[in-house]
């Protein structure tokens, strides 16, 4: 197993829809046991596969319910089945570093998705796990927490961001989308 290095905004990658899986092969369960190590190093409690570079519909979770370990969960080409409620939660980004805000996300989904034994599996989830997956499930789709921002908070993010990313001495002012 492997650490990945994971893609920080504005990498292109983190906009790119994610491909579907077509096969799980073992180039796929590599991909799958160095996502769940680089999860836990960062550490995480979740992480898509576009966030290590890789645009195809993998994630990884593991929002603990007591043994370390026991909340585990690889979906592959995850599938919203259904959403209800409004929830709020101060979010975070291992591809967004150091920046927090409160975004709002349905409480409680229904998602089906494939194992990586290539079983079909149905969760229903709600608290810190529904947050999660919809996190997750958003940057399969190019989608990052900043855009769930309002317009002001979003544009005091930029300025922010671009601040930092001066200081940290990248020539290039990147577009930030
Ligand atoms: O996708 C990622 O960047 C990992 C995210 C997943 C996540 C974000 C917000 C809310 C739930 C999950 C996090 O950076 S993992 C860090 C973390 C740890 C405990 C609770 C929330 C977030
Ligand atoms: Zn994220």
């Amino acid at each position: 197993m492997s650490l990945l290095p994971i893609c920080t905004y504005p990498d292109p990658v983190l906009r790119q829809k994610a491909e579907c899986v077509e096969n799980i092969d073992e180039g796929l369960q590599c991909l799958i046991d160095d996502m769940i190590e680089t999860m836990r190093e960062a550490p995480g409690i979740g992480l898509a596969a576009n966030q290590v570079g890789r645009p195809v519909r993998v994630v990884v979770l593991d929002v603990e319910r007591g043994e370390p370990g026991s909340g585990l969960l690889v979906l592959i080409n995850p599938e919203l089945i259904s959403a209800d409620g409004k929830t709020q939660y101060e979010e975070g980004c291992l591809s967004v570093p150091g920046y927090f805000a409160s975004v709002t996300r349905c409480q409680e989904v229904v998602v089906r998705a494939v194992d990586r034994e290539g079983q079909v599996f149905e969760i229903t989830a709600d608290g810190l796990l529904a947050i999660a997956l919809q996190h997750e499930m958003d940057h399969l789709e190019g989608k990052l927490f900043i855009d769930r921002l309002s317009p002001i908070t979003r544009d005091i993010f930029k300025r922010k961001w671009k601040k930092k990313l001066k200081e940290e001495g990248d020539e290039v002012q990147p577009c930030l989308d």
